[in-house]
């Protein structure tokens, strides 16, 4: 993967980076100076720093309206509208994440550490929802194994569990029993250490919006949306398969795996092609590729496995 600087104007849409300079010059700090990370976490301020994964850059990004509004967040409801509509009302600072379980050290880490582990590195990756649409995003955020590394794995570290929030009083879709709450997802150890596997906290040049998952979630590219777990409180590394929300949910539909896999559909969605979001109801389905599209870095930790069988 080639990298290479570039200056938060180059990635940033003009509206945006506008918007963000009225703010940061009503803050009352100049461009040069704001940081992600010298800024309080929670404000809007630019990206320096940020390096780029330049094997993407060929991809049609989505716009940021589509991206943030059209959303699942089922702790916020279950409408693709929810999330936007309701997700504000949800306190992401202080936050920190606690990292437990099979490590030389358990650790509790605020974003502001986060941020200061590795430089912040632009993402470009298409999202693709087992529901059969996906989206182009261009994620801001960390590889997790920046973090993971920090508190030293056991070799009983096999699996990683993510939790998020539980907050009904502030994510109204908790007071209701769509999934077990809080969200669970997980990653088998190798996953979750691939240079591909990110912590993201921001898109399109800003901070995350809160109906993406603020103030920090996780982008899995090759698998399907829903185990890119938002607002995350605990990283558990364990030595068995977690159990997760959507496994529980419908065992039959959802598997631990979830690579995007156009051969194996789920029983009520086709997973051979997909409607790209912002092309319009009428334009034609693309083809689902393979570990969407990132075959050539993930294929080989999948060599020996029955992808019918581990869906
Ligand atoms: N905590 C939590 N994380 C979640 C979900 C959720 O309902 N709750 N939905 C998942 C699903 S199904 C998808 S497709 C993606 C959507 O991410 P986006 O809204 O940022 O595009 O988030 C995933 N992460
Ligand atoms: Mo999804």
């Amino acid at each position: 993967m080639k990298t290479k600087k570039i200056l938060s104007s180059e990635i940033t849409p003009e509206h945006i980076y506008n918007d963000r300079r009225k703010f940061i010059k009503s803050l009352g700090v100049g461009i040069s100076a704001a940081t992600f990370s010298s800024l309080a976490f929670g404000k809007i301020s630019s990206l320096s720093n940020v390096v780029t994964d330049q094997s993407s850059s060929s991809l049609k990004k989505t716009s940021y309206k589509d991206i943030t509004t059209y959303n699942n967040y089922y702790e916020f409801g279950t409408k693709k509208s929810d999330p936007s509509e309701y997700a504000h009302k949800l306190k992401t600072d202080p936050w920190s994440i606690t990292i437990e379980g099979n490590v030389g050290q358990k650790k509790v880490f605020s974003i502001d550490e986060i941020l200061k582990l590795t430089p912040l590195e632009e993402r470009i990756y298409r999202l693709r929802c087992v529901e059969g649409w996906s989206m182009v995003i261009p994620w801001v955020g960390i590889p997790l194994r920046s973090l993971l590394k920090k508190v030293a794995p056991t070799n009983n570290a096999k699996y990683v569990k993510f939790t998020s929030l539980l907050r009904p009083k502030e994510m109204i879709g908790q007071k209701y029993k769509i999934l077990d709450w809080p969200y669970i997802e997980g990653l088998r150890m190798d996953e979750a250490m691939h240079p591909l596997t990110l912590l993201a906290v921001g898109l399109y040049g800003k901070i995350l919006p809160n109906q993406n998952g603020a103030p920090i979630r996780l982008v899995v590219p090759w698998k399907y949306g829903f185990k890119s777990t938002k607002a995350i409180t605990k990283i558990s590394l364990v030595e068995k398969m977690p159990m997760t929300s959507w496994m529980k949910a419908g065992p039959s539909e959802y598997g631990f795996y979830a690579n995007v896999n156009p051969k194996v559909d789920h029983p009520r969605w086709t997973q051979s092609s997909e409607r790209v979001i912002g092309e319009g109801l009428f334009a034609p389905r693309v083809k689902t590729k393979m570990f969407n599209g990132y075959a050539n870095d993930v294929a080989h930790m999948y060599k020996n496995m029955d992808l019918r069988k581990y869906f």
